[in-house]
C-alpha cells in the first residue's frame, strides 16, 4: 500500500492515526502548494484532487481521511481507535461526523476564503465575503464541542479515538494557520487540546503538516 500525503490537516489525521497504532506505510509526498494534486497524474488517482489518498496493493484507491483510517483499522489492526464493539464504532463515527461538520468544515472554508485565497481562489470556487462568517461558525462549533466535553477526557468515551484525532488536527491547524486558537474560556476544550498535544504523534506529525519536512 502507498499513502499519498501533503501539507495540511487531512493527511496529518492519517499519519497521526497510524502512529497511535504503531504502524507505518510507505508514503509518496505530493506538492500541494505547487498544484501537483490538481495535475492530470494525481487526478487519475483521486478525481477529487485532494490529499490524503491510499492506493492498495491491488490498485484500489481510497480517499477521505477518516475512511482511510477505517480501512487501515480493518486490514492492519493495531490498538482500536474506531472499534472494537459496534457501539463504540458507532459512537466514534458519530463524533467524527459531528466535529467535521461543526468545526473542521468551517475552519477549512475560513482558511481557504481568507488567508489562503491566493492559493485556493485559482483552483475552486471561493467566497471571500463568507470568510468571517465561516470563522464565526467555527467558533460556534468550538463552543458547542467545549460543552460536550464537560466531564469527559475524550469525545467518544474514556480513550482516544479517531474523532479526537480529527478534531485535534483541525484545532491545531485552526490555531496555526487560520487565526482561530482555542479560546481559553473554553476550559474543557483547552484541557482536551493540551492533553492530546502531549502525545508523541501530535509532535511527530507537525513538521510535514506545516511544510517543514
Ligand atoms: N474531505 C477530504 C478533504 C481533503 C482535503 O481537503 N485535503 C487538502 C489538504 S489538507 C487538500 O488536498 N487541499 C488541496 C486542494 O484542495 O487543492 C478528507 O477528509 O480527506
Amino acid at each position: 500500500m502507498i499513502l499519498f500525503v501533503s501539507v495540511g490537516p487531512n493527511p496529518r489525521i492519517v499519519r497521526f492515526f497510524l502512529q497511535e497504532k504503531g504502524l507505518t506505510l510507505p508514503e509518496t509526498r505530493i506538492d500541494l502548494v505547487g498544484g501537483e494534486n490538481r495535475a492530470p497524474a494525481f487526478l487519475a488517482l483521486n478525481p477529487a484532487g485532494q490529499l490524503p489518498a491510499l492506493r492498495t496493493d491491488d490498485g484500489h484507491v481510497i480517499a477521505e481521511g477518516p475512511v482511510i483510517c477505517d480501512y487501515i483499522e480493518t486490514v492492519m489492526g493495531g490498538p482500536p481507535l474506531i472499534g472494537p464493539s459496534p457501539e463504540r464504532r458507532a459512537s466514534v463515527m458519530m463524533w467524527t461526523r459531528r466535529v467535521e461538520q461543526a468545526f473542521c468544515d468551517p475552519v477549512t472554508r475560513a482558511f481557504r476564503y481568507g488567508p489562503a485565497i491566493g492559493l485556493f481562489g485559482k483552483r475552486m470556487r471561493c467566497l471571500p465575503e463568507a470568510a468571517a462568517g465561516m470563522a464565526d461558525l467555527a467558533r460556534d462549533g468550538a463552543a458547542w464541542i467545549d460543552a460536550q466535553l464537560d466531564g469527559r477526557d475524550y469525545l467518544a468515551g474514556d480513550t482516544l479515538s479517531l474523532a479526537d484525532i480529527v478534531l485535534w488536527c483541525f484545532a491545531d491547524f485552526a490555531a496555526t494557520r487560520a487565526g482561530l486558537p482555542v479560546d481559553p474560556a473554553h476550559a474543557n476544550l483547552s484541557r482536551w487540546f493540551a492533553r492530546i498535544a502531549d502525545r508523541p504523534a501530535a509532535q511527530d506529525t507537525a513538521a510535514l503538516a506545516y511544510g517543514r519536512a
